[in-house]
């Protein structure tokens, strides 16, 4: 296959302004008429050419007349004589065949669709590419008593009975919109109804549609769903422009969710919680995604994307404001240090890795493949970047005039960058690399003082590695807060700059600093680099108890903690005395808020400890952080304890400081696990039993499942019985077991994935179980290679169902070079094997055989 390049781009030959769509729906078979008006764009003698994927019309028809046409691999091509014509195709589908998830499928007896990026193809023969925007109306006729409520974007405009046993509904949506935004569902739904008046006074109509039997799992959704459409009014003056917003839950999802205008899809994980089966972080994620997904109506959808390359346009854009949302509601500090380490241990190794790409990718083969870390992750910190740099104020008036000239159009990640330009006077061509430049900036900061003249310098460095594709890198430019602290006073030496650090290397000076000097550096993270410092372990703990930015000093932890294990890791052993000090003076600060202790005091994950070696021991690297976690468990027995028991909350409630409750109780129940302490199991069992929420039941689960108590065994059967009919319950069961950290992880995984409840077609279920198994770095890299070939058996096997889903869990098998010869040679053995399967997807042989170089 041949890659498609963002240089060959070229505006579309044929314009669409208006589409009808009939749908006779079925499960079995849907028979789908389209009428589209093709207008062609341009001078030009090209046919008018209609991507489809895995459909055949079963007539194409011209001003009324049958036509011929012609088939290519990818497309039909139509010649036209005239500059405007009618055209009619007729399709059948069989969406219960459809066990890709793109396209019309059903899922749990309903019908539902998704189009993002190239799934509209599937449903009919059309130029499926976000710039080219079309009006939509759709007709939908199905089985009264199957598929009672019938769903499509827009407004509904009609509705009636059609005889035999079904029905009729008709939506009109007076958007244009690309084909990727266009949606549809039918089924036995009901809704959680709700309504907002927008800031112009409009009454919107608010429904989440559920089985009846999720109804009552839907209120935060409609909550988060409100609170985040008087947010997008007062923070960034965006208003809903339709009389209705639906969204469906459906149990069959590739992604996340799903922005179609007006019709949002989701994935029930991120629509159904309450209490008894919905940690706090996964209300957390409900209320980010809904809130994600409203906001694509601004930045996705009135705005949207020329072409796939600027995916990042409304993907990262949009994170960074479900970010800021989260932050508002919050607690920004725990938000913050909460996206870093999700950047961390997701986007900095796609980036270090052969799959690393620019946030504005130059080409690709299978377009779902780029919808990674980087696109939507990294994305956000260069939109955030630019939110530092300019402030407040200039970067509102900036996306205020992005969203005013591109309304209604398909823009570039240049547009945006233009309107932040000229909304605020600031020459962002340099800081544009971040766009077109992959790879980590690596930053060392070293500072010196010389007490005679007060003055303190910072010498900075910066270094963009080579990335593939991208030999030779250009200095980046890094927005850099900095602040110096008295390591005597405790005291800030002045206030926090903002540098801009543009050229490879840097001098900076600070004048009047009086007293030995502390660095606290990139604060907030205000730029997404890898940092080398020369601060000593000393330097770090004070930090950790004095820097005025909670984020830095979370670092300032973390970065202690990580020398820490590093040179354990490195020569055998390592003084622990640091980092339990420091810890010990977190958890004994009563000011300080306990969500954020209980992020503060959790060792570095055992992946995270990997990347900062050369070579990564997987066995080495879980032995060094299980002696430090022990060490601090039994010497801060007490503190733990107090901690534990401090920490104990009378009912559920989702507030922060509930939340926070929650979540030191269960970092602290961890910690007295490591210990040994004797009642520990039955603490944890006893917590298991008489929780009233899921964050308790998981937390205590998660401790009892990596102990070898003989709790563990009953605690399983309890959830596993309490909650078989619930799915997305039962994949936290799968998930627990298969991020074990007890030696038998993989005769375990093994074992589940023979169980009755697993199966590959959800994609949820073997996210659970393959994903959450693939991220569990001991266990994956067991050095007899069982895991990998665990792993690439089950890739093999989903990828005849849902390539999508398949390749996304390509990546652990590809971070082969960082690992010793035995293991890399067995992660290229399955990876070889892999592409050299027959009938094997595009998906798979882009992400495997990229992968292998
Ligand atoms: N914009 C949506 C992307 C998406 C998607 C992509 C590929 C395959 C299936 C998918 N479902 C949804 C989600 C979002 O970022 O809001
Ligand atoms: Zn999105």
């Amino acid at each position: 296959a041949q890659p498609i390049r963002r240089a060959d781009y070229r505006p579309p030959d044929w314009l669409v302004p208006e589409l009808a769509l009939d749908f006779e729906l079925g499960a079995g078979e849907t028979r789908v008429t389209g009428s589209l008006s093709a207008v062609r764009s341009g001078a030009h003698d090209r046919p008018l050419r209609l991507d489809r994927d895995g459909i055949v019309p079963d007539s194409v028809r011209i001003d009324g007349v049958e036509a011929d046409w012609s088939q290519l691999d990818d497309a039909i091509e139509v010649t036209l004589p005239g500059d405007a014509h009618s055209i009619e195709i007729a399709v059948t589908l069989h969406p219960d065949r459809n066990t890709q998830l793109m396209g019309l499928y059903a899922s749990g007896g309903l019908l539902c669709t998704q189009c993002e990026a190239q799934g509209f193809r599937r449903i009919l023969p059309f130029p499926d590419r976000p710039d080219v925007l079309t009006r939509y109306r759709v007709r939908m006729t199905a089985d009264s008593t199957r598929y009672p409520v019938l769903l499509a974007n827009g407004d509904p405009v009609g509705s009636g009975d059609a005889g035999d046993g079904r029905h009729w509904a008709e939506w009109d949506d007076p958007f244009p919109k690309p084909s990727y935004l266009f949606a549809l569902v039918a089924g036995d739904l009901v809704a959680n109804t709700g309504s907002f008046t927008t800031m112009s006074g409009r009454e919107v109509q608010l429904g989440i549609w559920v089985r009846e039997s999720d109804l009552a799992k839907t209120d935060h959704a409609l909550s988060a769903l409100k609170t985040a459409m008087a947010w997008d009014e007062k923070v960034y003056g965006r208003e809903y422009d339709l009389d209705v917003f639906n969204i469906v839950a459906v149990d069959d999802f590739n992604f996340g969710a799903m922005e179609n205008k007006g019709l949002n899809i989701f994935n029930s994980r991120y629509i159904l919680a309450d209490p008894d089966t919905a940690t706090d972080y996964d209300y957390d994620a409900v209320a980010a995604v809904v809130a994600h997904e409203y906001f694509h109506n601004w930045s996705g959808n009135r705005v949207t994307c020329r072409d796939w390359f600027q995916l990042s346009l409304k993907e990262g854009f949009t994170v960074f404001r479900d970010q800021q949302f989260s932050a508002d509601q919050g607690s920004p500090a725990v938000k913050r240090i909460e996206d870093v380490r999700g950047l961390r241990a997701a986007q900095f190794p796609e980036d270090a890795g052969p799959l690393a790409h620019p946030v504005r990718p130059d080409e690709y083969l299978e377009i779902s493949n780029f919808y990674t870390a980087t696109i939507y992750n990294k994305g956000a910190e260069v939109i955030r970047m630019m939110h530092t740099m300019l402030g407040e104020a200039a970067f509102r008036a900036g996306s205020d005039l992005y969203f005013d000239r591109h309304d209604g159009t398909a823009a570039t990640v240049e547009d945006f960058a233009c309107a932040m330009e000229d909304a605020s006077g600031a020459d962002l061509t340099q800081f544009r690399l971040w766009y077109s430049q992959a790879g980590t900036p690596r930053v060392s900061a070293q500072l010196s003082h010389a007490p005679g003249d007060g003055r303190a310098r910072i010498a900075l460095r910066q270094l963009v590695p080579p990335t593939p594709g991208q030999p030779d890198k250009a200095p980046m430019l890094l927005p850099l807060r900095i602040k110096l602290f008295g390591s005597e006073t405790g005291k800030p030496l002045g206030e926090e700059r903002l540098v801009l650090l543009g050229d490879t290397s840097a001098d900076i000076a600070f004048d009047g600093v009086a007293e030995t000097p502390v660095l606290s550096i990139n604060r907030g993270f205000s730029a997404p680099v890898i940092l080398d410092t020369n601060r000593t372990a000393a330097d770090l703990a004070f930090l950790s108890a004095h820097d005025d930015d909670p984020f830095a000093r979370y670092e300032a932890m973390q970065q202690l903690m990580l020398d820490t294990l590093v040179t354990a890791v490195t020569h055998g052993r390592a003084d622990h005395d640091a980092v339990i000090a420091a810890v010990a003076r977190t958890l004994a600060s009563p000011d300080l808020d306990k969500a954020f202790v209980g992020e503060a005091v959790l060792l570095p994950s055992e992946s995270f400890i990997g990347d900062q070696l050369s070579v990564v021991d997987p066995d080495a690297v879980f032995r060094a952080r299980e002696a430090l976690r022990r060490d601090l468990a039994t010497r801060l027995g007490e503190q733990w304890r107090d901690a534990y028991d401090g920490a104990a909350a009378n009912r559920f409630e989702y507030t922060p400081a509930a939340k926070g409750l929650r979540r030191l109780r269960n970092v602290a129940l961890g910690y007295l696990a490591a210990s040994g302490a004797p009642d520990a199991a039955d603490l944890a069992f006893a917590q298991f039993e008489g929780a009233d929420n899921m964050t308790d039941r998981h937390g205590a689960l998660a401790t009892l499942v990596n102990g070898t108590s003989d709790k563990r065994i009953a605690a399983l059967d309890i959830f596993y019985n309490r909650y078989r009919d619930n799915p997305l319950v039962l994949d936290k069961w799968f998930s627990v077991q298969a991020l074990s950290a007890r030696d038998d992880a993989v005769d375990q995984v093994e074992e589940l994935a023979k169980h009755r409840d697993f199966t590959l077609a959800n994609p949820n279920r073997a996210r659970a179980l393959v994903g959450m198994f693939s991220v569990n770095q001991r266990a994956f890299h067991h050095p007899s290679g069982r895991g990998y070939r665990f792993v690439a058996d089950q890739l093999l096997a989903l990828d005849k169902l849902n390539p999508q889903t398949a390749a996304k869990l390509v990546p652990p098998l590809g971070r082969w070079k960082r690992f010793d010869d035995d293991r890399a040679a067995m992660m290229r053995g399955e990876l070889e094997r892999i592409v050299a399967s027959a009938g094997l997807s595009k998906d798979m042989l882009e992400q495997a055989g990229k992968s292998l170089d």
